[in-house]
């Protein structure tokens, strides 16, 4: 007998564990009005340059914090620390994405909830964070300019788990001859209607547009319109 739907009953009873925890992260945060941002990517595409950006510019005017998720070393806390946000990284040590178990852990003991925003970097990896959901309001998807403008059809999965594209790095566009009409064709034809920023944390571009967007997303979440 194949040892096929036996892994695939193991792995559908992971993932309902997953999005129990999920949901009672979900509520609370909704309980607390704390408005939950993940970022998802390859490795490298820029979320922990973005990240920090966006918590300095934050900062000053909304309670912000981030945890960041790596296989190993604490690197990205200590960058995203420099915005002077409360940080905390998770090691996942052979674990190729966060769980919803991880966040709820890393939260122990932490007084999330006077927090307007909190920010959830992934591990770099366009495959294994899709399935889990972490309780987040807004998961983001970003890709970089030199990724290559296929990387949508590649990897649909990802992009279908995620509400918004976020283009990063379009300072290096012209140097890698970046097609902006096709990339974001190609994330249209995987996710039709799907929102997408152009951002670079190198210069400060398009991060106006989105933070304006963001905080939006939050005034919403406290005060939604009536349906
Ligand atoms: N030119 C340019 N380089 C950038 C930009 N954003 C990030 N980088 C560079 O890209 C590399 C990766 O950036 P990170 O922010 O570490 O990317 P990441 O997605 O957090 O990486 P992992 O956490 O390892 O998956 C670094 O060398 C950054 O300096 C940008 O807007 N422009
Ligand atoms: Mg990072």
């Amino acid at each position: 007998m194949s040892a096929q739907p036996r892994l695939l009953e193991v792995r559908k009873n992971i993932l309902r564990k997953n999005d129990v925890i999920a949901r009672s992260l979900r509520d609370r945060f909704r309980a607390q009005g704390t408005f939950v941002v993940s970022l998802v990517s390859s490795p490298g595409a820029g979320k922990t340059a973005f990240l920090e950006t966006v918590l300095t510019l934050l900062r000053p005017q909304y309670r912000v914090a981030a945890l960041v998720g790596d296989l190993a070393t604490e690197n990205d806390a200590i960058r995203l620390a420099r915005s002077q946000a409360p940080v905390k990284q998770i090691t996942t040590g052979t674990v190729c994405h966060l769980e919803a178990a991880m966040i709820e852990q890393a939260l122990d003991g932490w007084n999330t909830g006077p927090l307007d925003f909190l920010f959830i970097e992934n591990v770099g990896n366009l495959v294994c964070p899709s399935s889990y959901d972490l309780g987040e309001n807004l998961r983001l998807v970003l890709l970089s300019v030199t990724e290559g403008e296929d990387k949508p059809l590649k990897y649909p999965t990802i992009f279908n788990s995620a509400d918004v594209a976020v283009i990063t790095k379009t300072d290096l566009a012209e140097a890698v001859e970046f097609d902006e009409q096709t990339l974001v064709a190609n994330i249209q034809a995987v996710r039709p209607g799907m929102r997408h920023f152009l951002v670079s944390a190198r210069t400060g571009a398009g991060v106006k547009d989105y933070l304006q967007f963001l905080t939006g997303a939050l005034a919403e979440f406290m005060h939604p319109l009536p349906a």
